[in-house]
């Protein structure tokens, strides 16, 4: 089998075990990798109700068959546990060498089971695994704990870390590589913390197994080559994602006073135009010739590296009108290793409470120092910063009815950067993303905001469905940045050539979506297990855009109509195979061989 090793590598923390599994090759074939084998692996190995905190969860760093190759923007990794936020599948994303590394080192994934008493990092170099002590690492934030790293074991590898934030189990932790990668919103870092690993560091140095390099090395020279010669290349590397504050505020959908409006008069002082002109350096990802982290000195002189996400849900979303001050915020994030996404709202949702007198604290608007400290005591789960550390759902539950209307989230994740009270559309990718409300997969607002925005039909949720097979589906399985797709226009033909290259077996788009609906039901399943009760209402974005109407910009006055909302739901449902509460029909199961999932679903649901 080319395009993969058919190993995985298994490690228990609890018992110090190591050992390799081998899979089948159906296997690959029904899930391609990344996200499709994690989430197979987390159906498997995480018993139905474990704590996700507990040892009984799973945590998966997996490689899809293109990650690290020498192909454009292939550089990234998955990493998937049982989320401690929602209680459910929760994954992430990361542009790191750990790619690269896992690719030459004979496995597609690494699987951590059980707990450790003392803290530990598991070294692997090819097939050599260690767990050695982390004692000297624990309490670093992840910038010294990856220097240590280096120091210790060379430049040459590939280091997934968290810091001090996964270490006190806040439940948006994440895992941070190469100071200023980030990934795993829903607390995949407060998981490894859980189980006192401190880092994953993979060393591989063996030829990776491509079918056919001849194919792969002219597709890729091709690809690379398209990319530099976009219309929008030299914009995309001045600005990146960056050039989405205007970009979102002429559109009024910039997440501004936790989401209540959607334009922000003072948009200018986070902006892209004014990164560019604060911009010292660029970094990126592995194997990417487009890359877009854009370094600026922060406040104190140190550097940051921005992203859109970053800079809405830090500045607009909590008023807070100066880019090097959220550059702080954002560098601080990192090193504590905390999402940004969650952080941002958690802090929005608090000073909305506080301005309500729902919370005993006060915490004003845009207070850049009050923000400061409670990122640093919200990662050491200190005062207030314990409170923030369980994110809105939690914090909401606690301050009664009126706060669940302004806690912004879906299913337990805290919406990313893009307010919907105009994007009925992007309302409904958010309330059925795979991983709680984010926008990786499905960023139909582009789309939306050019055609008929108000509008709630069914092409636009045709269009919804398209856009999370191949995003949701097939780029966090292959696993590769979809960046070079969505902003610089690379045809995506590439990817079942390059697929069919690497492999050695033709695919088409049709096997590709095909994979893409068994991994969506696949994950729904894993939330129908994991939640009693389940019904159409956990698919609902938050009331806030519901009841609140926009009171500032073109649309004041707009807000999510709830009975068109419900039809474009089930109209979701009809396409995805799943009867009116979004449950899988039976058929669907069977169809997409997911019949090992029947019998236990049925002690949870009716199935139809
Ligand atoms: C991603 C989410 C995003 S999405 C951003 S900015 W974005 C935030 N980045 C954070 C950060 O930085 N530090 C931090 N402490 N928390 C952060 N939280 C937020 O996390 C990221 C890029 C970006 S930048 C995007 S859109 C694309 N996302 C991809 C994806 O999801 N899949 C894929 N196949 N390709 C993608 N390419 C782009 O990658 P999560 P990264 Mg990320 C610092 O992790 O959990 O998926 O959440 O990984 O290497 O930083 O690349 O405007
Ligand atoms: Fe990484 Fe950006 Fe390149 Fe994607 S476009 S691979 S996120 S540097």
């Amino acid at each position: 089998m080319k395009g993969w090793w058919g190993k995985i590598l298994h490690v228990d923390l609890t018992s110090k075990r190591v050992r390799e599994v081998s899979l089948e090759a159906k296997l690959y074939m029904e899930y391609i990798g990344g996200r499709g084998l994690a989430a197979r692996l987390l159906w498997d190995l995480v018993p139905q109700g474990a704590d996700p905190l507990s040892p009984y969860n799973a945590l998966v760093f997996a490689n899809g068959p293109l990650s690290g190759l020498p192909l454009p923007s292939s550089g990234k990794i998955q990493v998937a546990c049982k989320s401690p936020l929602t209680n459910g599948y929760g994954d992430g994303n990361l542009g790191s060498m750990a790619s690269y590394h896992l690719k030459r080192s004979g496995y597609d994934a690494v699987v951590v089971t059980g707990a450790s008493k003392n803290p530990v990092y598991i070294y692997v170099e090819n097939n050599k695994v260690e767990i050695l002590p982390a004692d000297d690492l624990w309490g670093k934030d992840t910038f010294e704990a990856e220097d240590a790293i280096v120091k210790k074991h060379g430049r040459n590898v590939g280091a997934l870390l968290i810091g001090p934030a996964g270490e006190n189990l806040v439940r948006y932790a994440t895992i941070v590589s190469q100071k200023g990668r980030s990934g795993g919103r829903p607390g995949v870092g407060a998981v490894m913390g859980s189980k006192k690993l401190k880092a994953l560091v993979i060393k591989g140095t063996m030829e990776p197994p491509v079918a056919n390099p001849e194919e792969l090395r002219k597709l890729s020279e091709e690809a690379y080559k398209s990319i530099t010669q976009s219309d929008n290349y030299d914009f995309w590397i001045r600005q990146g994602t960056m050039s989405t504050i205007v970009w979102s505020n002429q559109n009024s959908v910039l997440p501004t006073m936790n989401f209540r409006e959607g334009v922000w008069e003072l948009y200018e002082t986070i902006s892209g135009d004014l990164m560019e002109k604060l911009k010292v350096d660029r970094k990126g990802c592995p194997y990417c010739n487009m890359q877009c982290g854009n370094v600026v000195n922060d406040e104190i002189g140190e550097k940051s590296e921005l992203d859109y996400e970053n800079v809405a849900m830090l500045g607009s979303n909590i008023l807070l009108p100066d880019l090097k001050k959220v550059a702080e915020i954002n560098k601080l994030a990192d090193m504590m290793g905390v999402d940004t996404i969650s952080l941002g709202s958690s802090i929005g949702f608090a000073m909305e409470a506080s301005e309500k007198g729902l919370l005993r604290e006060r915490i004003e608007w845009g207070d850049y120092r009050a923000v400061r400290e409670l990122v640093v005591d919200t990662s050491y789960r200190k005062g207030l910063g314990a409170f923030l550390a369980e994110g809105v759902m939690r914090m909401s539950r606690g301050l009664g009815k009126e706060a669940t209307e302004f806690a912004m989230h879906v299913k337990g994740l805290e919406i990313s950067a893009y307010n919907c009270h105009t994007a009925p559309g992007m309302a409904l990718a958010y309330g059925t993303s795979s991983i709680g409300a984010h926008h990786k997969d499905a960023w139909i607002i582009s789309y939306e905001v050019k055609t008929d925005r108000f509008s709630y039909s069914s092409e636009k949720v045709e269009r919804l469905v398209f856009l999370q097979n191949i995003r949701g589906g097939m780029f966090e399985s292959l696993t590769t940045c979809r960046l070079p797709w969505v902003e610089v226009g690379l045809n995506l033909d590439y990817y079942p050539k390059l697929l069919t290259a690497v492999t050695g077996v033709t695919w088409s788009f049709e096997d590709i979506h095909v994979v893409a609906q068994r991994i969506y039901s696949l994950i729904r399943a894993f939330w129908i297990r994991e939640h009693s009760g389940w019904d159409r209402t956990m698919d609902y974005p938050p009331a806030r855009w519901f009841k609140h109407p926009l009171t500032k910009g073109p649309f004041a006055g707009a807000k999510l109509d709830p009975v068109k909302y419900d039809e474009m739901l089930s109209q979701y449902y009809k396409l995805r195979g799943w009867d009116e509460n979004g449950v899988p029909l039976k058929s669907t199961l069977e169809r997409l061989d997911l019949s090992f999932t029947i019998p236990v679903l049925e002690n949870f649901v009716e199935l139809k």
